[in-house]
């Protein structure tokens, strides 16, 4: 890997956000390209901020840190990746459903699945089921990820699942869940493809169902 790669391998880690963009725009300089640049610099740095957060050594702080360096990275590569038509890991829309205002643990999840290459949508909390169901029909995403983080708000989960079954587009996505109150047991229960614990494993499973 070139230093100025390693560099922002190492800026992502820390969540050096000062020094990303001179960093991105030094790599683009030097001849990389911007898929380099995403796959060899800001990848491996997220994907040792997912690896040390689910083993417990980093807080939520410090990966919110991380992702905000990686985020200014990513504002300079975006239009440069989109232009050249690379091809993303797929697509992932996100959501906190219905009710639920708690938004901190599904911006980690969009974090990390953008870390791991995904091209992301947000559509905010306390997000209707319709709303996710025109989501689904706009972005045309590989992935649905829903999160909740109530007991209360774990049944708009499975409203938008019917929804989307009612919707006709059921076979067409893969539909990920998490949040405190959710479980596997629950996801199998309600229909859903996957359930993942926290937002690195969230990333992890999004790529699995994709090539399942
Ligand atoms: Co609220 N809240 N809150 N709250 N809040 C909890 C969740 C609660 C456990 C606190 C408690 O009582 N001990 C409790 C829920 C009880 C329950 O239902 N079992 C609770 C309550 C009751 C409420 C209110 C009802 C309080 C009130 O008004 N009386 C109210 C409800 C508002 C609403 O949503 N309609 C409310 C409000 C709020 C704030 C707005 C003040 C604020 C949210 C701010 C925000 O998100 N922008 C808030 C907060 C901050 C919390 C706590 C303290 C922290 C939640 C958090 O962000 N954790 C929380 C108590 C706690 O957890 N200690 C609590 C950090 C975050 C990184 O973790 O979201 O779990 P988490 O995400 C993890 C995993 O769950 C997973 O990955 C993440 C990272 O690894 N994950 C996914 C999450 N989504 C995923 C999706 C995936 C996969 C993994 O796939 C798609």
């Amino acid at each position: 890997m070139s230093e100025t790669l390693s560099k922002l391998s190492t800026a992502v880690i820390e969540g050096d956000l000062e020094v990303m963009e001179d960093l991105t725009s030094q790599a683009l300089d030097e001849g990389k390209e911007a898929q380099e640049v995403l796959n060899e610099g800001l990848m491996p740095g997220m994907d040792h901020v997912g690896v040390e957060f689910k083993a417990g050594n980093m807080f939520v702080p410090e990966v919110l840190r991380s992702a905000r360096a990686m985020q200014a990275s990513m504002s300079i590569l975006r239009p440069l990746l989109t232009e050249s038509g690379v091809e993303l890991a797929g697509k992932v829309l996100l959501g906190t459903v219905k009710g639920d205002l708690h938004d901190i643990g599904k911006n980690l999840v969009a974090m990390m699945c953008e870390g791991a290459g995904f091209e992301v949508k947000d559509l905010g909390k306390d997000v209707e089921p319709d709303v996710f169901v025109e989501g689904v029909r706009d972005f045309g995403p590989d992935v649905l990820g829903m999160s909740a983080l109530l007991t209360t708000t774990m049944r708009a989960m499975e409203h938008t699942i019917k929804s989307i079954e009612e919707a006709g587009l059921r076979d067409q996505v893969k539909i990920l869940i998490g949040g405190a109150p959710v479980t596997q047991s629950f996801a199998d229960q309600i229909g859903a493809d996957g359930y993942a614990s926290n937002a690195a494993s969230a990333a992890d499973l999004a790529k699995k169902l994709i090539s399942a």
